[in-house]
């Protein structure tokens, strides 16, 4: 029996008893369509390890477990946003990122504008982790990419600086309509400049943002991230859900307070009702 069994009995169990009160709309948790009040209820049930527990009983510097080589599930499955709508993104995707940059800004001192080069010159970490996802599946993968705590130390936040921002290429604005894909795509782009924080974002406090395992990945299973998984870069907060490792990162940002962000929950999923702090 693998350790994964052992360890995490009580929260399958959690997990399959949602999925079981649940059904279908458990099913479709992260889907932007579905946003069952029931569902959001047990999600703010006391099951979820909020900060505060976290802190108490492991300790805000435990470590997420790690597998072996061994472990790694055949495929990772995707979900959520599979591939941001948009000619920005998909131009980005044809030119292979080469023009991306990820933005970092707000309470630091220097702000940076890194590109895929400067990051996988800089130091990295490989982890072998479980995903775990509300809808009830986990997958174990191997992600490699560059510590969040080295692009701070190199940004230096300000003295105020509380939570880290993650701000997404994929827009959350449901406005789809009868017009051609083309014009979608220029529309999608037209919304995001217009309303930056119209995309998926995420966010996380201080100790999450310098806790080792927190890694901006570009490779997974040792090959560059693919699209639906969120090329070219994607958060790994390896001890909380599956919602707050944000793909297809373009900008992060220094806050003291998630006033005037979006719905002010400090993520995409929180404004729809999900916890914010996401621990397992
Ligand atoms: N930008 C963005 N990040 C996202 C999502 C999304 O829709 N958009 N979905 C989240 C959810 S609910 C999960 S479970 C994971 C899925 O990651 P994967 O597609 O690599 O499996 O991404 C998370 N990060
Ligand atoms: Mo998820």
């Amino acid at each position: 029996m693998k350790p994964i069994e052992q360890n995490n009995a009580p929260r399958r169990h959690f997990l399959r008893a949602v999925f079981a009160a649940f059904g279908a709309a458990a099913l479709s948790a992260c889907d932007r369509l579905s946003n069952s009040k029931a569902f959001v209820d047990v999600l703010q049930s006391t099951q979820y390890l909020n900060r505060g527990a976290h802190k108490l009983f492991a300790g805000r510097k435990a470590m997420a477990q790690e597998f072996i080589e061994a472990d790694i599930a055949p495929s990772f499955r995707s979900n959520g946003t599979l591939m941001p709508v948009g000619k920005l993104y998909e131009g980005m995707v044809n030119s292979n990122f080469a023009n991306w940059k990820l933005e970092v800004g707000g309470l630091v001192e220097t702000p940076l504008a890194l590109s895929l080069a400067d990051l996988r010159v800089m130091p990295s970490r490989t982890q072998i982790t479980r995903h775990d996802c509300v809808e009830g599946w986990s997958a174990i993968a191997k992600w490699t990419g560059v510590p969040l705590h080295h692009i701070l130390d190199q940004v230096k936040p300000l003295p105020n600086a509380q939570y880290v921002v993650f701000r997404c290429a994929d827009a959350m604005d449901d406005d789809e309509d009868e017009a051609s894909p083309d014009e979608n795509k220029e529309k999608t782009d037209a919304v995001v400049a217009a309303k930056p924080d119209s995309t998926y974002y995420e966010s996380m406090d201080m100790d999450d943002a310098y806790h080792i395992q927190t890694i901006l990945a570009y490779d997974l299973n040792g090959k560059p991230l693919p699209v639906s998984n969120g090329a070219p870069l994607r958060l790994r907060i390896e001890r909380q859900l599956g919602y707050k490792h944000a793909k297809y990162l373009m900008k992060i940002e220094l806050f003291e307070s998630f006033d005037g962000i979006r719905g002010g929950k400090g993520g995409y999923w929180e404004d729809n009702g999900y916890e914010w702090y996401g621990g397992i």
